[in-house]
């Protein structure tokens, strides 16, 4: 494949994973700011079989479908910055672990590509909820049950939605990595 053609194709899987994940964003749909994110298991395959660059692109492109479908809380404009745009393209960072990753699956080490891929996943959960707890810190306040501080309301509220977001990311690993390995592994 020329190379203008191959990059062409790595746009279009992006956009379709972006897509991907932003449908799956609607499940479930009782709007609990507890409840996991699942576009995050696609979002995070992607960027471990294309890369950091290409899996940023694919989360900035997430967050940015939430304004196009209406799906934006809006707060305050740095607010929604933050939420929406740095918290959707980190998810791109698991792409950092693509190569040892990568490696790793090619030489049929599946334990250890699946200690990568979780390292990825964690890396890119963490700073997304970081975010979010930044956020609700800052501007979910409001929101608080009564007596208890937005540091703690935004840990728990926060904490709980990417600790799960992590479980449900670490299972799908651990079912797909050692089953469907060629799914990640590109020519380069
Ligand atoms: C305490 C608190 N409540 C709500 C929010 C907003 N929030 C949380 C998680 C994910 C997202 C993005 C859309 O799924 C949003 C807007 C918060 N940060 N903190």
């Amino acid at each position: 494949m020329s190379s203008k053609r191959f990059r062409l194709s790595i746009l279009v899987e992006t956009a379709l994973v972006a897509a991907f994940a932003m449908a799956l964003s609607y499940i479930p749909d009782f709007a609990s700011w507890f409840s996991p994110s699942f576009g995050a298991i696609p979002l995070v395959l992607f960027s471990l079989r294309r890369g950091p660059k290409y899996g940023i692109l694919a989360g900035t492109i997430w967050g940015l479908l939430h304004f196009i479908l209406g799906k934006v809380w809006y707060l305050s404009v740095s607010q929604v910055v933050i939420e929406y745009l740095f918290a959707f393209a980190s998810m791109g960072l698991a792409g950092f672990f693509a190569a040892p990753f990568q490696k790793a699956l090619r030489q049929e080490h599946k334990g250890r590509a699946l200690i990568y891929a979780s390292l990825g996943g964690c890396l890119a959960v963490f700073v997304r909820y970081f975010w979010h707890f930044l956020a609700g810190l800052l501007f979910w306040g409001s929101y608080a049950p009564k007596g208890m501080s937005p540091y703690m309301y935004s840990l728990t509220v926060n904490g709980t939605a990417g600790l799960l977001t992590l479980v449900f990311l670490i299972l799908t690993f651990a079912i797909i990595i050692p089953t469907q390995g060629k799914l990640f592994l590109v020519r380069h």
